[in-house]
Formats: structure tokens, C-alpha cells, sequence
């Protein structure tokens, strides 16, 4: 699989100096242009989709977009949405979705994805499978030459029973990586608890990982493991603003 890059003129004649919020905002708009009345809409997390849901709140306020229904993947998404007066539904209600959009932490050039870090990993993923086409949107900090190959962490969501047996599990699994595994804490230094009430264990990995497949199902076959933050396969079109623009990724 071989990603086509598909550049589009953002670029300024002054070419100025875009904050990583400026970038983010410049992906997001451009993701929102896929958007078109009528759609069920999967609501990313994050920063950058957070973007996304300003605008789509923006378009239906001037009545540039009717009849929306967005599929919030977290309270925090649901929240903001809500206040933006962005009708809301759920999966049990609208089972296929039309688009979704949300953001990444890693991107690599298959348009694999590392997400989770936002700690919504799981129903992003249901949302994002549900939906008939999946844009993500970042900033160009995010790309990668292998998944797990910035160093920073790659979630995986467990029950809380026990998190610690499945926590050396997940270790010992990739050991040969140089994999580093840590209980997520929040701002109290209490376990992260996430928004279906289990932890999440954190990865990191001294090299990329060269398998991806194989690792998630690797991941899954973990008794106690809700969900990792590999997504493989998922992604329709990637769009990455950096500083010589916007760019579309796409396979
Ligand atoms: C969600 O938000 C996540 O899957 C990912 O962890 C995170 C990216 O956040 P940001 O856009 O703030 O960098 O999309």
C-alpha cells in the first residue's frame, strides 16, 4: 500500500509562522469541508477535533449545515457538543455513521494510527469502525516512520481487576522492543479512570513496532485487555497541517 500525498495551497506568500492550535484549527477546517447536511457524524477527542466541533457548532448556528447528528466518542466531546447545540445521538440509535473525524497521536505513512492518549480510546474505536469514512485530522508533529516510534506512550484500556497482573502481561509481551509499561495517573497521581470506568496501561517502546496486526491481536487475546490504541486499517484519509501547509494523506 503505497499513500498518495495530495498537497493543497494554504501556503501565503509570507509563509508565516502558524502556532501548533493554528495548525490544528487549519486540519480541522479542512476536514469539516467532507461535511454536508443531513450526515450522522462520528465526534472525535481531543485538541484538534475539538476544533472540529467548534466549526461544525459554527456552520449549524449560520445554518451553513442542517439536520447534523453528531456521535460523541467521549463526555468531554458530548459536553462541548451539547453546549454548541449539536444534535447528539448515540450508536444503539444510529448504528452506521456516515463520517467521522478525529484526531491522532501517532500517524504513520500506511495511515496506521497510534490514538488513546486523550484517554477515549474505546469509543473511538467503535465510533470510527461504525463510520462509512474516517478523517483524521493533526498537526504534523504527529507523523511517524513506525507506531510507537515517538516515544510517547500507546494506551491500552484494562478492567480494573487486577490491572496490575495485566500490566507486567503486556510488558512480557513486548519485551523485545524495549517496552516500558505504567499505570496512568491523573492530575492527583489516582489511577486515570476513563469514561467506561477502567484504567488504562501505557506503553512505551524503546523501537517501532513491526507488526501492528500482530501486535493488537496479540494485545486482545489478554484476558482483562477492554481495548488498545492501535488502529489499523481505519483511517479513509489522513489531513496534516504543517508548515508548508495542509496535506492530504490518503491510500
Ligand atoms: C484523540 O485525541 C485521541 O485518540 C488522541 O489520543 C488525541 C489527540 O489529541 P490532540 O488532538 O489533542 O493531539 O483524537
Amino acid at each position: 500500500r503505497t499513500p498518495t500525498y495530495k498537497p493543497f495551497s494554504v501556503k501565503s506568500q509570507a509563509a508565516p509562522v502558524l502556532s501548533q492550535d493554528e495548525l490544528k484549527k487549519l486540519a480541522a477546517d479542512k476536514a469539516v469541508e467532507s461535511v454536508k447536511s443531513g450526515m450522522i457524524l462520528g465526534l472525535g477527542t481531543g485538541s484538534t477535533a475539538a476544533f472540529v466541533v467548534d466549526k461544525l457548532g459554527q456552520l449549524l448556528s449560520t445554518g451553513q449545515l442542517s439536520n447534523i447528528i453528531g456521535i460523541p466518542t467521549s463526555k468531554r466531546t458530548q459536553e462541548q457538543a451539547a453546549s454548541l447545540n449539536i444534535p447528539l445521538s448515540t450508536l444503539d440509535s444510529h448504528p452506521h455513521i456516515d463520517l467521522a473525524i478525529d484526531g491522532a497521536d501517532e500517524v504513520d505513512p500506511n495511515l496506521d494510527l497510534v490514538k488513546g492518549r486523550g484517554g477515549a480510546l474505546l469509543r473511538e474505536k467503535m465510533v470510527e469502525a461504525a463510520s462509512s469514512s474516517f478523517i483524521v485530522v493533526a498537526d504534523d508533529s504527529k507523523l511517524v516512520s513506525g507506531l510507537g516510534g515517538s516515544g510517547l506512550a500507546m494506551p491500552v484500556e484494562v478492567v480494573q481487576f487486577c490491572w496490575k497482573y495485566n500490566l507486567v502481561r503486556l510488558q512480557g509481551l513486548f519485551k523485545e522492543l524495549g517496552c516500558e509499561a505504567n499505570l496512568r495517573l491523573d492530575g492527583s497521581e489516582k489511577p486515570y479512570v476513563t469514561d467506561n470506568g477502567n484504567y488504562i496501561v501505557d506503553l512505551y517502546f524503546q523501537n517501532p513496532i513491526k507488526d501492528g496486526f500482530g501486535a493488537g491481536k496479540e494485545i486482545s487475546a489478554l484476558e482483562g485487555v477492554v481495548e488498545h490504541g492501535l488502529f489499523l486499517g481505519m483511517a479513509t484519509s489522513v489531513i496534516i497541517a504543517g508548515k508548508t501547509g495542509v496535506e492530504v494523506m490518503t491510500k
